[in-house]
């Protein structure tokens, strides 16, 4: 640490939060841009990064009806990988690897992205062979992955029971080295700094109420903040996409639901890498403070309740206490939802809408925060340009009416 910063550090220690640098704006809203990106969670504000750095963009507005990172982006269990089955999904939840390897030195802000691996257990024969089938495509796509055996896991993770005489022993395992975990919130902060230093008004507390079009063409919203207009509207609002597509007049392939999470009381450090089951339904990793974070599947009914039910959060422990006996002893601490965006396919949607000028990017479902750099740069492009990255091309809406499309329940089996 250098003299200048361990003074900063006292300096402000001791003001109160006083007179601190801000690090983006907060400027009032402009009344036209060249482009209004909806929703200011991580996908939102990548794309305006994206829109900005790469295609020169200069007039762009963030509009977030909250506070960016309150949705799901700050919520989620942060697991990142990329060992999707089909190629669709595999290049693109690869190119997003790609762009989280140098996001840090891109944003020049530490989004603390770890990579300690991932495991996805299997507990039966039929569980085995669809992570052989998952892992070899995989390695076909130059994605890194190989199986390891109950005796490896155990050695890389003493704390897991293998105990072969269990509801779901464990008979193996995909192993992803590159894939890991980032700190959420700092994802959102970095791509906002980055946005706001090239020139994105980034405006929190904005709704949009209404979305404004004259001969099938798009050109403003409606917003608590007043009218804005613009003829190019990117919408990345997650859960509520079905609502923004209500407003513009036409209908979504998503049911929203709530997802849950809880972390424990900090412990010390027993996990050094991350553990999905799609058996027993539950993830788990530790954070760097020594919460183990812990997570699993979809709430069953459909609804925008930021909570979740009781019986999945509790049926989330029961799995998790399956897997490592021992966290049967630590006491879990908090708890919360998110609403995710489900399609039937757990494929993502991404593209032009039936109104010109206005795309959407949406049904990330229960696994979209891996994807947030990778999503927001396809998506910039495809607004940019008014059509697709040959990356985003196979996520169009037009693959529910032309039946292309591209199931990946398996890979994103845990949550969904
Ligand atoms: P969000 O972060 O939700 O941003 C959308 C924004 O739009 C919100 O801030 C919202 O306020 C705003 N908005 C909505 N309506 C309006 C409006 N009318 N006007 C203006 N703004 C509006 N994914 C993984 O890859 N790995 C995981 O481990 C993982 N775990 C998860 C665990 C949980 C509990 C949850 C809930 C999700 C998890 N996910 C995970 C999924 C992941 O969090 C999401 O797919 C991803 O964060 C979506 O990012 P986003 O920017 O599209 O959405
Ligand atoms: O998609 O990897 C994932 C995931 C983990 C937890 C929720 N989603």
């Amino acid at each position: 640490m250098t003299k200048y910063s361990i003074f900063s550090l006292a300096r402000n220690a001791i003001s109160y939060h006083q007179n601190w640098e801000q690090a983006w704006r907060s400027p009032e809203p402009q009344k036209q841009y060249d482009v209004i990106i909806i929703g200011g969670g991580g996908h939102g504000l990548a794309t305006a990064y994206y829109l900005a750095k790469e295609h020169g963009i200069q007039k762009i507005a963030v509009l977030e009806k909250g506070w960016i990172g309150g949705g799901n982006t700050g919520r989620n269990t942060t697991i990142v990988r990329s060992n999707y089955l089909w190629d669709e999904s595999a290049h693109l939840y690869e190119k997003s690897m790609k762009l989280w390897e140098g996001l840090s030195q891109d944003l020049n802000y530490n989004v603390m992205f770890s990579q300690r691996g991932v495991y996805n257990l299997g507990h039966s024969l039929q569980d085995m062979r669809d992570i052989e089938r998952r892992v070899n495509a995989n390695r076909l796509n130059g994605i890194d992955g190989y199986i390891v055996s109950p005796e490896e896991i155990k050695r890389a993770i003493p704390a897991i029971n293998i105990d072969q005489g269990c509801r779901y022993p464990i008979m193996g395992a995909s192993f992803q080295p590159r894939a890991g975990v980032a700190r959420h919130d700092a994802v959102a902060w970095g791509f906002a700094r980055g946005a706001d230093k090239r020139g994105v008004d980034i405006i929190q507390n904005c709704e949009v109420t209404a979305i404004n079009q004259s001969n099938g063409e798009v050109s403003g919203v409606e917003t608590t903040r007043g009218t804005i207009s613009s003829t190019k509207i990117g919408v990345v609002v997650a859960g509520h996409c079905s609502v923004l597509a209500e407003m513009a007049g036409f209908r979504m392939p998503i049911e929203s639901h709530p997802l849950q999470a809880l972390v424990s009381e900090p412990i010390k450090p027993v996990l050094d890498t991350v553990v999905m089951s799609n058996a027993v339904h539950g993830y788990v990793s530790q954070s760097d403070k020594g919460d183990l974070v812990i997570g699993a599947g979809i709430d069953s009914y459909n609804g925008y309740g930021q909570r979740g039910s009781f019986s999945s959060i509790e049926h989330t422990v029961a799995a998790i206490v399956e897997l490592f006996p021992i966290f049967s002893r630590v006491r879990m601490n908090r708890q919360w939802g998110g609403i995710v965006d489900t399609t039937p396919d757990a494929c993502p949607i991404i593209g032009n809408t039936p109104v010109k000028g206005l795309y959407f990017n949406c049904g990330w479902g229960t696994g979209g925060f891996k994807a947030t750099p990778g999503s927001g740069w396809v998506f910039a492009q495809n607004v940019a340009k008014g059509e697709p990255h040959e990356l985003n091309s196979a996520f169009a809406l037009g693959r529910f009416v032309s039946g292309f499309l591209i199931d990946e329940h398996g890979a994103a089996g845990v949550a969904h």
